[in-house]
């Protein structure tokens, strides 16, 4: 069945209660033998029993209860082996299996793989089909008693080390969990160690584990763990569960991280960093995808999803919890803003595209297609709406109740919702409309203005509307959340924020009893996650950014000006005064945070401004869009020139690198003036920079100017002499070039550069690094001659047998395709074709290529 979906789920028929799992290591012929003691879930169901294994999985024996089958009873099709009914009794039995594996062959980095000499897994989704039979489906959980055999001098998996000897270790998890959250590690690895005492006093050992040499770059990632395991009990009241917590970095990994119970493997980029190699925004993503995977202890691990359809249970959950702990470390507001252009920029394109999903999606043919946005980031805008509509101390009260009634569970968004309703005594039938439909909503705002004797009452009528998605023609109104405040004439809050409760297709709210007419702060924090639109001026905008208290409506006002600026640019129209002028009078007052003058400075990308304009209706022209960036940021710069220059001056850092938010948020503004002042003076501070800068973070902001000036050369030379035998630092040296390089060579700097022999294509960081960096240059992607369509298309072609999941994923840039003009329609139709046509492609990729030419 090449479909899966939600309706047909069913229970395992077998109870499984223990597993044991032996494994002898060996780079080309690793045999795991397994043990697995099931029972039938009900007694004389007469059920076969049907385990998943992939066919590259060699069976070398097999036994019930000690004995070998009959033959005939056992059946290898396609990824299953199935045991016959007649060949089980009626009573508890156990399964032994030996079978033998190639992890040298993996080139899929699923299952179990080698990175750098090193042996390690990644199971979630359905990886451990590939390391032995087994129902490798999350509602089967057990414990796990691993013995590993091997000459490396690492030996890890889950749980607790209850055995060492020579050339093995024993663990043991104590705690139930499904196959995909099995791990395991072997390699001549070095560790950074610890301690965490927790909440109740038990002391825990942690240890970040590198290969020697990376030792002294793991200290941020050991700090960052300590912090998300004292957040979680104090946030949360979440302690952690075993004697040990161990994480493990590896070159060659198809994700950020996974978080294995007791055992995290990460990708080397979220773990390693050093103030000459990483740059702040790596710092702050090493903290929040520590955190992350730490959070999945609870929500993931202790209770787990029933099945994969409830993906969004944990990842959003999760997600938002790293946001809390990311807000509650660093600048909430800062956060929030940063958060909701994530949002826009990739889940809300999705949204809007072939790709559209709801958060809980009713069936799928790849599971790994759906680690989306829509899972992770839309299944947190999710939860944050409802912990709005019930106020923080019932979502704190309903989550107890979560972590108290599922414990131990493989649970459901249905469970998770009840869980709410129990607590709060609300009905949220129809807020599940937010987890099983897709598409982002359409929300218009009116303002009505009327005067009596008794004061003012301002009437908002709000009208809701859902485009259609694949699947999905109609869609009925949903809860929407909208925070509201009102702001005076003379920039004095006259109404502090209120949560509207909108449930209709179109609703009015009234205001009585005001003096004089107010401005509408609408959608404050971005209480939902819509797409608002309003009849409003640019002065009203203007004011809004220079007076409403709210950290994000100002953002807000101000990315709005700016907008509105870009798609009038982008068009021949004029456009660009107000913002010029109010942004000019924003970042001049020192005393608001710079991180936030920052975003504020910030343009939106070419991406953004595309986007909007098919919001709008508006065929998007990429080489229009570019060129209305670059006048419009040009412009800021020779208007604010003196006053630009006075904040690349003052916002120096001096003293030893910190990545904390405060000297950031400096860098940040200061980068943000920089690649403005970069648009008239040459070149000329980003060349100093670059030759004085200390930290990666100046060093990649100077070397992107000059690039962007077409004179990055020497500084592109100097940093691959310098850090030339550094994965890390040469991923962002494959990727920043395509990326900031002028449209027009672009697409055949990225070409040189998959000539270079040190273009490591198969390991998914270099990949994404040079493929992804081409695809992020919105006009060199969208060219309207097709070369960059026909590069990626290429590069996913050559990757798709080697690596599906990598493949697959980076066939999603074509996702906006269908909003261009004709001739680039077309031309990315023959790419999309072009792959769909390849023999043998993976399911993966035709899944992800058929739904977008659909
Ligand atoms: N749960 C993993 C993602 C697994 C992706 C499998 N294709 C990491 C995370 O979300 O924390
Ligand atoms: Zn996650």
């Amino acid at each position: 069945q090449i479909v899966q979906y939600l309706a047909d789920y069913r229970p395992y028929p077998f109870i499984l209660s223990e597993t044991r799992l032996d494994f002898t290591l060996v780079p080309d012929a690793t045999r795991v033998k397994a043990i697995l003691s099931f029972a039938p879930r009900d007694s004389g169901q007469s059920q076969d029993l049907v385990l998943d294994g992939g066919e590259e999985v060699k069976l070398i024996s097999l036994t019930i209860d000690g004995h070998e089958p009959d033959p005939a009873h056992v059946t290898r099709q396609d990824e299953t082996l199935t045991i016959a009914a007649t060949a089980l009794p009626d009573a508890p039995f156990t399964v032994e299996t030996e079978v033998e594996i190639n992890p040298m062959a993996n080139t899929t980095f699923e299952g179990l793989y080698m990175s750098g000499g090193m042996f390690c897994t990644q199971c979630e989704a359905q990886g451990f089909r590939h390391i032995t039979f087994y129902p490798d489906r999350p509602d089967v959980m057990t414990t796990f008693r691993v013995g590993i055999h091997s000459d490396q001098n690492v030996l890890l998996s889950n749980g607790n080390l209850i055995g060492q000897k020579e050339c093995g270790t024993e663990w043991y998890d104590p705690w139930p969990k499904p196959s995909y959250l099995f791990a395991l590690v072997a390699g001549n690895l070095v560790a950074i160690s610890d301690s965490f005492t927790t909440l109740s006093g038990r002391k825990v050992d942690l240890n970040v584990w590198v290969r020697p040499g990376d030792e002294d770059r793991a200290d941020f990632a050991m700090e960052s763990l300590i912090r998300s395991m004292k957040w979680d009990e104090e946030a949360y009241g979440r302690e952690y569960d075993l004697e040990v917590f161990n994480i493990v970095a590896v070159d060659d990994f198809n994700m950020g991280a996974m978080e294995n119970k007791g055992l995290n493997i990460f990708n080397s980029k979220l773990v390693l960093a050093s103030p000459e190699t990483a740059t702040d925004g790596d710092y702050e993503r090493i903290e929040g995808v520590i955190g992350h995977e730490y959070f999945h202890n609870w929500t993931g691990n202790r209770i787990t999803c029933r099945d994969w359809f409830q993906l969004c249970l944990k990842e959003g959950l999760t997600v938002f919890r790293d946001q809390q702990f990311t807000s509650d470390m660093r600048s909430a507001p800062v956060k929030r803003i940063m958060d909701v252009q994530t949002l826009r920029a990739r889940q809300f394109r999705e949204d809007a595209g072939p790709l559209a999903h709801p958060p809980r999606p009713d069936h799928y043919e790849e599971i790994n297609n759906f680690y989306t946005a829509t899972v992770y980031e839309k299944g947190a805008e999710v939860i944050g709406m409802l912990k709005r509509l019930i106020g923080d101390d019932s979502y704190r009260q309903a989550l107890d109740l979560y972590f108290d009634r599922h414990d131990g569970d493989a649970a459901t968004i249905e469970d998770w919702l009840n869980v709410f309703q129990d607590a709060t005594g609300r009905d949220l039938t129809q807020f599940k409309h937010w987890y099983t439909d897709a598409g982002t909503p359409h929300l218009n705002m009116v303002e009505e203005w009327s005067e009596t004797t008794a004061g003012g009452t301002l009437t908002l009528t709000f009208t809701q509307n859902t485009p259609p998605t694949p699947g999905q023609p109609d869609k009925p109104a949903r809860v929407i959340p909208i925070a509201v405040g009102l702001i005076g004439p003379n920039g004095d809050e006259v109404l502090p924020t209120q949560i509207l409760e909108m449930t209709q297709a179109s609703q009015g709210f009234s205001f009585e009893g005001l003096g004089a007419r107010p401005v509408v702060s609408a959608l404050r924090d971005f209480s939902a996650p819509v797409i608002l639109t309003r009849n409003i001026d640019d002065d009203t905008r203007a004011f809004l950014l220079a007076n409403d208290p709210n950290p994000f409506a100002r953002w807000e006002a101000g990315r709005e000006l700016a907008i509105a600026a870009l798609v009038a640019l982008s068009q021949g129209q004029p456009g660009g005064d107000s913002y010029v002028k109010a942004i000019g009078q924003l970042i001049a007052d020192d005393d608001a945070d710079p991180a936030f003058r920052a975003l504020c400075l910030n343009l939106p990308g070419d991406e953004e401004i595309a986007t909007r304009l098919s919001t709008l209706g508006i065929e998007p022209d990429p080489d229009a869009i570019y060129q209305a960036r670059q006048d419009l940021a040009r412009r800021i710069a020779e208007t604010h020139q003196d006053l630009l220059a006075r904040i690349y001056d003052s916002m120096q850092v001096s003293g030893a690198y910190s990545p904390d938010a405060e000297p950031s948020a400096k860098r940040a503004l200061r980068i943000a003036a920089l690649s403005l002042l970069n648009r008239i003076d040459g070149g000329e501070r980003a060349e100093i920079l670059f030759g004085t800068a200390t930290n990666m973070t100046e060093r990649m902001a100077a070397l992107t100017c000059l690039i962007r000036r077409g004179r990055g050369q020497t500084a592109l030379q100097i940093l691959l002499e310098q850090f030339g035998d550094n994965r890390l630092v040469m991923d962002k040296w494959f990727s920043v070039q395509p990326m900031a390089a002028p449209p027009e060579s672009a697409v055949a700097t990225a070409r040189e550069l998959a000539q270079r022999s040190d273009f490591d294509w198969k390991n998914p960081n270099r990949y994404r690094a040079l493929i992804g960096g081409l695809s992020a240059n919105h006009a060199a992607f969208h060219a309207r001659d097709g070369s960059g369509y026909n590069f990626v298309a290429e590069w996913i072609m050559k990757m798709d047998p080697v690596n599906p999941q990598i493949a697959a994923r980076m066939s999603s840039v074509f996702e906006t395709w269908p909003r261009y003009d004709t001739v680039r329609r077309a031309k990315a139709l023959v790419a999309l074709e072009q792959i769909a046509a390849v023999a043998g492609l993976s399911r993966n990729t035709r899944e992800m290529v058929s739904r977008m030419i659909a």
